[in-house]
């Protein structure tokens, strides 16, 4: 049993003396928001750390979605997953539109491209695939799919912060992509986000979306919102670009210590290591399969809860399953077999730059049972 308890995530702190001369700088301009200095310079400074061309900052990743999607005013459906965090549907729902879940497929959990075809209606302008733990989707088949039918593609990028595939951001492809710099993400503004767009025009766009879409003199053409990142929050990101590099490494060492303690035994499965990819270590699944191991996922889960430890079933229950979704025909009329599945055997495990080595080991040794 552990004194403190062991949660699934805890936000990197950086020392808070480093943070004190930013908050002085603030209090000095009086520039709190509307696109100040710390903005400024933390959307150059994201782009060049993602090697992407433009950044919007947004106050959440939840925010930037919405903001995304009415960016490419769209209409009708949109494809997407049911194996997700809520935000990802709210945010097609807010705007509107209509979500089509199709099925993932169980090694990457991510949207089936050979599903999504199928489930192109006449009304249908877009698809909206998540990177699930950063497991990069399979890009280049969504955009054939996508250019075939002539559909937008935003990638909901929440947790894949600083990935790359062949050397290459995972945020650079699709027409847009967003992250979350929530607390319980890889790199935090304490909330925030944002939008990774390819041209100006579209940057331009999304920057004046998040202020009112306000354009020239205030005057506002369409409906916007306030979506705009604080000058406090915009400064802890600048402050954690410091570190960040040092918390992803530090998360690779505790994903090895899972990843070898783990990678034999009955029942239990993990995501398939992916040798061209850079991973940010975000989250690390297993899948449990009660009939093989013995326990079921939730025996598991309630035997680390009752030591203190405090794993996470993402993403359980499917959005489809959630009360607001349940009865929309489109999550009805179509069978999701394979998120079913993975949503009924995962388990998120602690992984987090406060975790000791030792924490990780122990976590091993109770699935190992010993
Ligand atoms: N798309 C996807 C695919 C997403 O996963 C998310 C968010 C979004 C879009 C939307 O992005 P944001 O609008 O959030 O920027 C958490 C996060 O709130 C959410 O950001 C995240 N995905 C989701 C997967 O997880 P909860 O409800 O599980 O968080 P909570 O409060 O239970 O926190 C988990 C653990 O973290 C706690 O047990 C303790 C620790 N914690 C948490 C917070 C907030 C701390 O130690 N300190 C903290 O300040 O949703």
């Amino acid at each position: 049993m552990n004194d403190k308890p062991v949660f699934v995530t805890e936000p990197f702190l950086p020392p808070l003396d480093e943070f004190i001369p930013y908050l002085e700088e603030i209090w000095k301009s009086g520039v709190l928001s509307n696109g100040g200095p710390f903005h400024k310079e933390l959307e150059a400074r994201l782009c060049e750390y993602l090697g992407v061309p433009y950044v919007s900052l947004c106050s959440n990743g939840t925010v930037a979605l919405m903001l995304a999607l009415k960016a490419l005013k769209l209409k009708g459906e949109v494809i997407t997953t049911p194996y997700s965090f809520v935000a990802t549907s709210h945010a097609i729902k807010w705007n509107g539109l209509e979500p089509v879940f199709v099925d993932v497929d169980e090694h990457s959990c991510n949207l089936d491209v050979t599903k999504i075809e199928s489930a192109i209606t006449e009304n249908t302008t877009a698809i909206l695939p998540v990177h699930v733990y950063g497991v990069p989707c399979f890009t280049e088949q969504i955009q054939e799919v996508a250019d075939r039918h002539n559909l937008k593609v935003i990638y909901d990028a929440a947790h894949a912060f600083g990935v790359k595939q062949g050397g290459e951001s995972v945020l650079s492809k699709g027409d847009l992509s967003i992250v979350s710099f929530h607390a319980t993400k890889v790199f935090n503004t304490f909330e925030g986000g944002a939008i990774i767009s390819q041209t100006k025009e579209m940057k331009d766009r999304i920057d004046s979306l998040k202020n009112f879409a306000f354009q020239d003199n205030f005057i506002s053409r369409e409906w916007g919102l306030n979506g705009k990142m604080n000058e406090i929050q915009a400064s802890m990101g600048l402050l954690q670009l410091k570190y960040v590099d040092q918390t992803i490494e530090y998360r690779k060492g505790i994903s090895e210590i899972y990843r070898n303690g783990l990678n034999d035994i009955a029942g239990i499965r993990l995501l398939d290591e992916l040798t061209d990819v850079s991973s940010n270590y975000s989250y690390f699944p297993i899948f449990v399969s009660g009939e093989k191991y013995g326990l079921s996922r939730d025996e598991l889960c309630q035997k680390f809860e009752g030591m203190n430890i405090f794993p996470r079933k993402y993403f359980f229950p499917l959005i489809s399953d959630m009360p607001c979704y349940e009865n929309s025909s489109e999550g009805k009329a179509v069978e999701f077999p394979t998120s079913v599945t993975v949503s009924s055997e995962v388990l998120c495990l602690p992984l987090h730059s406060n975790l000791s080595l030792e924490s990780a080991q122990r976590i091993v040794d109770v699935i190992r049972g010993e």
